[in-house]
């Protein structure tokens, strides 16, 4: 087997980890990164197969560096993303019917709403940064909304996502920087997370009536609320950033989009593919274990590489680029298997809302200044995107007041 003296976990990498996923990817279906001691998959076949066998590579050790069955995990485990069957078929069901398809429809009405007032503001300013002024704003807003979170100081449950990346990684110096306030940051979680903090008709209220009708307890509700706020925001937010570098980016994909609305939700599987905001997480074997051939031994931590699987040109042609009209079908950024994103739909309905308001008004984006990486250990995405916008007017609703003839 193929021992590489790369580390994964260095800001370098998760910025732009391409060429030595590349590198990753052609050494061998699992290769041994020393460093750390673990064992890599990166291939999609690979990556499928690993999270097809939710027994045989667990996730009830974490699915962070430290096996939380022999070490101290910096935070109380998750009870659905930590959990093996039957235990996660339990909590994951508890938390579906909440996030349910009725329950999203009857979200995208307001949340496209919200898109369309938020991009006209920023057509008439032209010039923003489309991580503070959109990718965060959009995201803590109608999530932050549809949750239940009480208004205030929202930012934080970005940091707290963040930490909850980071905390997935090995012990290095992004962790610590993660990690500076645990306390106060986790005490302000546990804060929003308790049910007279929450609104009574969000997600969270209903994953509390959830135990009122007997299905869990009341700490559960509680920590799946958390497991909302870690999961839900940081990634979405990741996203819609990196979507709209991309599309600053390949100016002629966005005209596509333009002429063709059709194509949204297809460019939003296709930048979650390409990438890969959730760059990776661990499982860890519950018994010897054979990918591809390659043995893995018991009880060791294995790192999944999405943004291996995303790239991998065993899977897709031309992995490297940015295309909306290519067939996304079978991507991993979601994840696969069990533990696939609960929110996908969530993100979904978030994602392409904006993406709608922005093709129906933005002609055009020009990246005013570089973009910049923010590396959370296992996610990957920007701190600053400067941008400046052309725009057309906003013709549909003009057409609609108008009486419809435009
Ligand atoms: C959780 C959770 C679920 C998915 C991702 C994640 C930090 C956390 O249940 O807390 O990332």
């Amino acid at each position: 087997m193929q021992v590489l003296d790369i580390d994964p976990f260095r800001d370098e990498f998760i910025a732009d980890p391409w060429r030595e996923l590349t590198q990753i990817r052609e050494a061998g279906p699992v290769v041994r990164l020393p460093m750390y001691d673990v064992y890599a998959v990166s291939r999609h076949e690979d990556v499928v197969h690993v999270l097809r066998d939710s027994q045989g590579f667990s996730s009830a050790a974490g699915v962070g560096y430290v096996n939380v069955k022999k070490d101290r995990p910096w935070r109380a485990p998750s009870i659905v993303l930590e959990v093996d069957k039957p235990l996660h078929s339990h909590t994951r069901r508890v938390i579906s019917q909440v996030l349910s398809d009725t329950a999203l429809r009857s979200l995208e009405p307001e949340f496209d709403r919200r898109a369309a007032e938020l991009v006209d503001e920023l057509v008439d300013r032209r010039d923003f940064d489309a991580v503070a002024d959109l990718a965060r704003r959009y995201p803590t807003d109608v999530f932050g909304d549809a949750v239940g979170l009480p208004p205030g100081d929202r930012a934080k449950a970005l940091e707290y996502g963040a930490m909850a990346f980071a905390g997935n990684g090995p012990p290095n110096a992004e962790f610590q920087r993660a990690a500076a306030d645990v306390d106060g940051v986790a005490r302000w979680v546990s804060e929003q997370c308790r049910r007279s903090a929450l609104t009574s008709t969000g997600f969270g209220a209903q994953l509390y009536r959830a135990a009122d009708r007997g299905l869990i307890t009341e700490d559960d509700a509680a920590l799946l609320v958390r497991s909302l706020l870690s999961a839900g925001l940081d990634t979405t937010v990741s996203a819609l950033a990196f979507a709209v570098m991309r599309f600053a980016t390949n100016p002629e994909q966005w005209d596509l989009l333009r002429q063709d609305p059709a194509l949204i939700q297809n460019a939003v599987e296709e930048v979650i593919r390409i990438e890969a905001p959730f760059l990776m997480f661990f499982r860890t074997t519950s018994g010897p274990q054979e990918v591809s051939g390659v043995k893995i031994p018991a009880e060791t931590k294995v790192l999944v590489f999405i943004g291996g699987a995303g790239r991998d040109p065993r899977k897709w042609e031309r992995p490297d680029d940015f295309d909306v009209r290519r067939d996304t079908s079978g991507h991993v950024g979601f994840g696969y298997g069990i533990h696939r994103c609960v929110g996908q739909a969530l993100a979904r309905v978030e994602l392409r809302s904006i993406l709608s308001a922005m093709a129906a008004r933005v002609t055009r984006w020009t990246l005013t200044g570089d973009a910049t990486y923010e590396c959370h250990n296992t996610l990957r995405t920007l701190s600053s995107l400067p941008v400046t916008v052309e725009s057309a007017p906003a013709l549909v609703r003009a057409a609609t007041i108008g009486g419809g003839r435009g």
